[in-house]
This record gives C-alpha cells, sequence and structure tokens, in this order.
C-alpha cells in the first residue's frame, strides 16, 4: 500500500476528463487500495483518481460513522432521482476552504466494483454528494467552480501563496 500525493487547486493537471477503464485487473485494484489508504489518512469521506494524477475513471469513498464501508466505483455514472438541495462542500484538492454548492439530493448510480462487476444503487444526502462531487473530479470540475469569479481568484491567490511557502510550484 502507498499513500498518494494529492493535487491542488490550481494544478492544471486537476482539469484533465479521465478516460474509462477498459480492464478491471490487479492494477486497478491496487490503485483503488492505494486511493482508500489516501483518502482514510487524509481524513476525506471520497478520493477521485484525477486527485491523484490518475486520469481513469475511478473513485473510493467512505461515508459511514466509522470509516469501515470502503466502496471503489469504476466508470461510474448517475442520474439524478430527487431534489436539487444546497450542501457546504470541502475538497481534499482545496484545503480549508468550504462553500455551499447545489446538487441532488439522491442519485441512481451505476458502476462496476473492483471485482468488475456492474452495481447499482440509489445514494442519497452525503453519499449522493459525495459521488456527485467526485465524479466532477472526473470530469475535470473542481467546487470552486460553481462559486463567483471573485471568491474563486480569493482561493487561488490563498493556495498559491502557501504553495510558494511550502516550496511546492
Ligand atoms: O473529493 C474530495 O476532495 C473529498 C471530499 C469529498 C466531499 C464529500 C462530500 C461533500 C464535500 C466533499 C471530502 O471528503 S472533504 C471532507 C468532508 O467534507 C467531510 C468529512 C467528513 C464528514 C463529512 C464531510
Ligand atoms: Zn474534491
Amino acid at each position: 500500500m502507498a499513500l498518494l500525493p494529492i493535487l491542488e487547486f490550481p494544478d492544471p493537471k486537476l482539469r484533465t476528463k479521465a478516460t474509462p477503464v477498459t480492464e478491471v485487473n490487479e492494477r486497478i485494484r491496487q490503485q483503488a487500495k492505494d486511493m482508500l489508504e489516501t483518502m482514510y489518512h487524509a481524513q476525506g469521506i471520497g478520493l477521485a483518481g484525477t486527485q491523484v494524477d490518475f486520469h481513469q475513471r475511478m473513485l473510493v469513498m467512505d461515508v459511514s460513522e466509522e470509516q469501515d464501508q470502503p466502496m471503489v466505483l469504476i466508470n461510474p455514472e448517475y442520474v439524478p432521482t430527487g431534489e436539487k438541495i444546497m450542501w457546504q462542500e470541502g475538497c481534499l484538492s482545496v484545503p480549508t476552504f468550504y462553500e455551499e454548492v447545489e446538487r441532488f439530493a439522491s442519485i441512481q448510480v451505476t458502476a462496476l466494483n473492483e471485482q468488475g462487476e456492474r452495481i447499482e444503487f440509489e445514494a442519497k444526502d452525503l453519499a449522493a454528494i459525495c459521488i456527485q462531487h467526485e465524479i466532477d473530479h472526473l470530469d475535470g470540475k473542481l467546487f470552486v467552480d460553481y462559486i463567483s469569479n471573485l471568491k474563486r481568484n480569493r482561493i487561488r491567490q490563498k493556495l498559491e501563496k502557501l504553495h510558494k511557502l511550502q516550496g511546492k510550484a
């Protein structure tokens, strides 16, 4: 297992559109394990491949209280089944910033699991929000894209300043 570096806004790699996984094999299963370890270590409830510079359509998540119910979704898709709601979101790629985003309260999800089997389920509330947020990552989209240019530019400037202090590019 390995902890993977998490890309941070405004890294242009976060804008990459991920391509579908063509075969669920050992390489993909190892990547999923590494992403779960990285997600738990960062105290997130979700993580998309894009965030760790892996540009195939895979996300991991665990919205359980005990953080003991990991899920791996490969080539995930959804259709909305509920109303739109506002939710305050954070992002491991936009550390320390939180903003309200409009999302669907429930969605019907289809995906492959880590065995390559097709799964389908309804996700609600936090799970639904998390999956929409992670699929946005796979499409190169971030929650800051839903807020005003002014707020997004302020966040960009603050993170760029922080990255300079940390000696990151
Ligand atoms: O993709 C990521 O950056 C992870 C992100 C996913 C997320 C899920 C739901 C709403 C917003 C963002 C996080 O895990 S941020 C951590 C977080 O917001 C949270 C942690 C514990 C409980 C509830 C939320
Ligand atoms: Zn995120």
